[in-house]
């Protein structure tokens, strides 16, 4: 095999890369790496046998915490929760794991969630453009520190009500980070300099549920950036300039985990929304009694079009102000209400240009019936992001079943059960051929990153992990419950 010309096809990339950015190609800046993708486009080999005992260069025992590495210009960048839910953001050495910094964050607000797992108020991923660390912790706030552990500002946020807590995590664009929150009440999505912790803008959310996914940002054929937000019964696109709504398409679970991929090459512009809930159909709230309460400014009894909240819901009214009276009344929320609540358990595609899009004077926002493509019940996971990978799309469902599928057809290629039957809430991320993930057990499991893949290994850590595994430089950082382990294959 000949590595040779991958290697200077991606010493090119990194080299270009360093010139646009402070995070380079070979870096792990945010949840599932660069651009969310779970992709490391490293080249170094990684082992195919990942085991506590096997190629561990180091570990180390960490404050736990459900958040992933993330790793930056050979610093790795965690939070956690200490005695007393202390929460704090942390910098290791990737070379040793030795601590850089610790710094704790002000306590606003202790979410009433989940006992379990430990560290669990910690669990948004840091996001880092080499130069700014953001870490978030719910209604504890947003933190932003310089990369040696200088805090530069800090955004309150919340009280949230969720009664998982939140989990999105932070990702920066552009010198703004983008925060997605989507709660029982209160739901938005909210630019902020990073320069300085002040809004840049802000959109609510009102009409949606609880949800958990970190948003995704892809550039259009138009060269616009989209944040891509997998939320309760639809998948919405925002413009990362203004916080406008582009589109949504319906038919996302009640309850979403996963963030949405995108493709690259020949799917560049191909969305993957993968997304599962055991439980029954939303509720939706406010109800129409208490959403005129509150949004009624002039006391009239009644919610005009200009009391509305930003965002979606302003955007949708007009079509479903069926009378056209300017008010919303109570059979047009509940129409709308009926759309929304369209759920559906499974994965399928969009495309963020339709062919016929050149003809249409105006792109609907509703790209339902226009932009989605296929869609798949089986086996879809209901947390773990599926990974993207040269015209195939690789998912992990709880209990351990494993899919390929064709990226063009849905067409389901391989689907098998491994020996991890523990749920994941851990991503599958992919380095040198091969798709790492582990299990709420302690469960490790690699596969070959192909249609007909295989499994190589599988291991047992003896703790549970939760958090999505970092890839830079042939050193995969695996956060377990209580330890760091850096894998990798060493000179020997
Ligand atoms: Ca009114
Ligand atoms: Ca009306």
């Amino acid at each position: 095999m000949n590595h040779r010309p991958v290697s200077i096809v991606c010493l090119c990339v990194i080299l270009i890369g360093l010139t646009t950015s402070r995070t380079r190609a070979a870096d792990w800046p945010q949840f599932r790496g660069l651009r969310g993708s779970g992709v490391s486009t490293a080249t170094q080999r990684l082992p195919a046998d990942v085991a506590p005992n096997k190629h561990v260069r180091w570990k180390v025992d960490i404050t736990p915490g459900v958040s992933s590495p993330v790793v930056v210009d050979g610093r790795i960048y965690l939070t956690g929760v200490k005695a007393n839910n202390e929460l704090v953001t942390f910098a290791l050495s990737a070379v040793d794991g030795s601590q850089l910094w610790e710094k704790p964050a002000p306590i606003t607000g202790i979410e009433t969630t989940d006992k379990k797992p430990k560290g669990r108020l910690a669990t948004p991923t840091v996001a880092c453009d080499g130069k700014h660390v953001v870490s978030f912790f719910g209604s504890s706030g947003l933190l932003c520190y310089s990369i040696e552990g200088k805090r530069l500002w800090y955004r309150p946020m919340g009280p949230f009500e969720n009664r998982r807590g939140a989990s999105s995590s932070p990702v920066i664009h552009d010198g703004k980070v983008i925060v997605y929150q989507d709660h029982e009440v209160g739901s938005f999505l909210e630019a902020i300099d990073i320069t300085n912790g002040k809004t840049v803008w802000r959109t609510e959310r009102s009409l949606f549920n609880r949800s958990y996914g970190t948003p995704l940002i892809v550039k259009n054929n138009t060269g616009q950036h989209e944040i891509i937000l997998v939320g309760s019964g639809l998948v919405t696109s925002y413009d990362v300039s203004s916080g406008k709504p582009i589109w949504f398409v319906k038919g996302t679970s009640a309850v979403a985990n996963p963030m949405a991929v995108v493709g690259n090459g020949a799917f560049k512009h191909r969305l993957f929304i993968a997304s599962a809930n055991p439980g029954p159909k939303r509720s939706f709230q406010p109800d129409f009694d208490e959403l005129t309460k509150h949004r009624d400014k002039n006391s009239d009894g009644k919610v005009m079009q200009d009391e509305l909240p930003s965002g979606l819901f302003a955007a949708m009214f007009p079509k479903y102000d069926q009378n056209n009276n300017r008010i919303l009344d109570a059979d047009e929320y509940k129409a709308i209400q009926t759309f929304m609540g369209s759920c559906r358990n499974g994965l399928f595609a969009i495309d963020l240009v339709d062919v016929e899009d050149s003809k249409r004077s105006t792109p609907g926002l509703n790209r339902t019936d226009t932009h989605k493509r296929w869609s798949v019940t089986r086996s879809t996971p209901r947390t773990a992001t599926p990974i993207y990978h040269e015209g195939h799309v690789y998912m992990m469902k709880d209990g351990g079943v494993f899919t390929s599928l064709n990226a063009k057809t849905g067409e389901v290629v391989k689907t098998e059960r491994v020996p991890a039957n523990g749920k994941f809430f851990s991503s599958p991320v992919l380095a040198d051929g091969k798709i790492y993930v582990g299990d709420d057990r302690g469960k490790f499991v690699v596969f070959s990153a192909k249609p007909e893949w295989q499994l190589l290994s599988h291991a047992d850590f003896g703790e549970p992990i939760y958090p999505t595994p970092a890839i830079t430089n042939g050193r995969m950082y695996l956060r377990s419950e209580t330890k760091l382990y850096c894998i990798g294959i060493g000179v020997e």
